[in-house]
């Protein structure tokens, strides 16, 4: 019997709520009702499920049909006038928390050369990951990042953080990726103009790589404690060189293939508090066994093409489009090329599942580890 019609077996059993409606029951919850209050049998099964039901569906974001759409924007709105110049990714079960996946929000941010975002400030932790142009920059508590693609950078929560396009650069887009729903369901949100709108630069650029940014090494007498990681920008040259150096001396995971996450390097541990993320590398031919965990993942494919199958659709992708994986969907991801790697960059709600306990995953175990693809790529 599979996972999945065991749960079904199980959900027909005893031991769960099974109270039919009388006259007499009815009229007893109007009254329960009235004194805001209700009889946990009429609700339980609902909110208590056996295992993760997510809201959220899988989806893949075509950057062929964003890109002219997110570049549009620019004549319509200014980012004064905007906060910031953005597209998000709606997903259609989270429409009412603007949620690309489960507690998570994404969308993709266009700015043109000359052009500046106002510094402001928030309890949602951030990210940004580079898709395209040049000479964009993003300055977090004074430390200015210069940005190429593929880079990814972190906006904390608490920081002050702007965003601008030098001058002579060319137009930018990247994504972004934030907490905000889970910290408006925690009701735990503040958000701050900076007073100036701008910050000084108050540091030599690119300085949190210079400190933080060598591989097994820490600056003496720079003290860091708060809990995010001091290292703002990860750049994707060592990134991708770390990955390829992984692939000599690993097989790597039957499920992920070679995954790294973007380390803490003061702790080790995730970027953030609420928000991880990582890079993988499928080798060429590489198909993946599925898998299914708790936690929602967005993923940004950062070179090659391929397709990953998620609860049975599959999603045929390539270079800078977006797909995300709902909690606990069996996913399963393919390279399309037989002589070229490919990469995916990733974030998500681990650290959030981790400390809290809830994190499980589990394999796919029927089929040699692959799911029957109920609905194929669409065209
Ligand atoms: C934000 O601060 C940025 O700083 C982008 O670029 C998108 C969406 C919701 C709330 C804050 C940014 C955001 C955001």
């Amino acid at each position: 019997m599979s996972n999945d019609t065991y749960d079904q077996y199980r959900e027909s059993v005893a031991g769960r709520a099974d109270v039919s409606d009388t006259p007499e029951l009815l009229a007893y919850y109007r009254q329960l009702e009235q004194l805001k209050t209700g009889a946990l049998w009429t609700v339980a099964n609902k909110i208590e499920p056996w295992q993760p039901k997510s809201q959220s569906v899988p989806v893949l974001w075509r950057y062929a049909e964003l890109r002219e759409h997110v570049l549009r924007s620019v004549a319509l709105v200014s980012p004064e006038k905007a906060g910031r110049r953005v597209i998000y990714l709606d997903n259609p079960g989270r429409r009412e928390v603007s949620a690309a996946v489960g507690w998570l929000y994404s969308g993709l941010q266009v700015m043109h050369p000359g052009e500046v975002a106002s510094a402001h400030a928030h309890s949602s932790s951030a990210l940004r990951f580079i898709m395209e142009g040049r000479g964009a920059y993003t300055i977090v508590d004074g430390h200015k990042m210069t940005l190429e693609a593929n880079d990814f950078v972190l906006t904390p929560n608490g920081t002050w953080h702007e965003h601008g396009v030098e001058a002579d650069g060319l137009p930018c887009i990247w994504q972004d990726g934030l907490d905000i729903p889970l910290v408006n369901a925690l009701e735990a949100g503040f958000y701050a103009v900076h007073p100036d709108l701008h910050q000084a630069v108050a540091h030599p650029v690119d300085d949190a790589v210079a400190l933080w940014g060598a591989p097994g090494l820490r600056p003496q007498d720079v003290g860091w404690n708060r809990p995010y990681s001091p290292l703002f920008k990860y750049q994707w040259g060592p990134t991708y060189e770390a990955l390829q150096r992984y692939a000599r001396a690993t097989e790597g995971s039957p499920f992920d293939g070679l995954l790294m996450h973007y380390t803490n390097p003061v702790s080790g541990g995730h970027v953030m508090a609420t928000i991880g993320a990582s890079m993988q590398l499928l080798r060429p031919g590489f198909a993946g066994r599925a898998h299914r965990h708790t936690g929602s993942f967005i993923y940004q494919v950062a070179k090659g093409h391929g397709h990953s199958i998620i609860d049975g659709q599959r999603f045929d992708w390539k270079e800078r489009d977006i797909f995300c994986v709902p909690s606990w969907a069996w996913h399963e991801h393919v390279n399309g090329s037989a002589s070229e790697d490919a990469c995916l960059f990733c974030f998500s709600d681990l650290p959030v599942m981790e400390k809290l306990g809830l994190y499980r995953e589990e394999a796919y175990a029927e089929h040699h580890g692959h799911q029957p693809v109920i609905t194929p790529a669409a065209a």
